[in-house]
């Protein structure tokens, strides 16, 4: 796995194209795992859930893969996930696979990447795929677009309104958990809950087979693993029960397709070298405002038309 790995992420095209020969065989072996996504704000105890989660996994005889999909800091190209956490406890397990998140490029390529090793993950018998990342900007959009089930972790709140967590996001969720419902903070986290519950009552679910639930954890005292278990099970079942399992799988099948189709006419784009010729020009053009964006556009579009046709 690893070796395949390695070519799946490698940026030298001989390996890429290894890469791709190998998910291309293994197609047919995949797609057998549960595909949970984990989202939330960083220092929520993603990580903390996810490895209690695992263990209890393992206790039930399931193999786990955990990947992550980590969008890096637009501003320092750092790490968002700043994965200290390297779940000791799962990693020591031969029936458990941790992946960190694949370093650079665009949370787009990221998040290919994390897409095919998922596949392969399959293919190698895990049958329960958990995907970290952190909920800031579009990676939860990207990771619910690649997963199952959605989880959403949240902390409890002092105040009587809802932190951090924007309408878009709660949409996007088959369930949300209020962590760190221990300690001192176990009755505020009550409250939380109830609060989102109340949220999630206004929100169009997902899919019409699932309503969303608003749960308690402690991920830390490892409560309320099991009560989420449960909820990826019993959407398991809705899901399949009504076919919205297979529908929901093939729209996002397409909507990669898409999504890579976008990012390879990008790529020729940036590659041709009429194009590149150009392209100084119509930028020094738009900021000087010498030619409108949407004519400097089209007529960098018509230059890379141009080059496809001669072809
Ligand atoms: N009290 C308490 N602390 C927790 C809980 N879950 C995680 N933590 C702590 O919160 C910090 C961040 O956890 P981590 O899993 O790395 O968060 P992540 O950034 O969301 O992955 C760590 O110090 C954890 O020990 C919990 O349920 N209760
Ligand atoms: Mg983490």
């Amino acid at each position: 796995m690893a070796r395949a790995i390695t070519l799946i992420e490698s940026a030298r095209p001989e390996q890429a194209i290894r890469g791709q020969e190998i998910l291309e065989l293994l197609v047919p072996y995949t797609g057998n795992a549960i595909r949970v996504g984990v989202t939330g704000p960083p220092g929520v105890g993603k990580s903390t859930l996810i490895e209690a989660l695992g263990l209890r996994l393992l206790e039930d005889g399931h193999r786990v893969a955990v990947l992550a999909v980590d969008p890096s800091s637009p501003v320092t190209g750092g790490s968002i996930l700043g994965d200290k956490t390297r779940m000791e406890r799962l990693a020591v397990s031969p029936n458990a696979f941790i992946r960190p998140s694949p370093s650079g490029g665009s949370l787009g390529g990221v998040a290919h990447r994390t897409r095919e090793v998922m596949l392969l993950c399959e293919a190698a018998g895990y049958d329960v795929v958990l995907i970290e990342t952190v909920g800031i900007g579009q990676s939860e959009v990207t990771v619910s677009s690649m997963v199952d089930f959605f989880l959403v972790l949240l902390l409890p709140a002092g105040g009587d309104q809802l932190q951090g967590i924007k309408r878009g996001v709660m949409e996007l969720a088959d369930c949300l958990a209020v962590n760190k419902a221990d300690g001192d903070m176990e009755a505020v986290a009550a409250r939380t809950r109830s609060e989102y519950e109340g949220a999630l009552s206004l929100i169009r679910p997902t899919t019409p087979s699932w309503r969303p639930r608003a749960l308690l954890a402690s991920a830390l005292e490892e409560s309320g693993i099991d009560a989420i278990w449960q909820a990826i099970r019993e959407h398991r079942s809705a899901l399949e029960a009504d076919g919205q399992l297979e529908t929901r799988r093939r729209a996002q099948n397409r909507d990669w397709m898409w999504s890579l189709v976008d990012q390879g006419l990008r790529e020729a784009l940036h590659a041709d070298p009429k194009v590149a010729q150009q392209v100084a020009i119509f930028e020094e053009d738009v900021q000087s405002q010498k030619r409108t964006p949407a004519a400097a556009a089209r007529g960098l579009l018509d230059i890379f038309r141009g080059e496809e046709r001669g072809r």
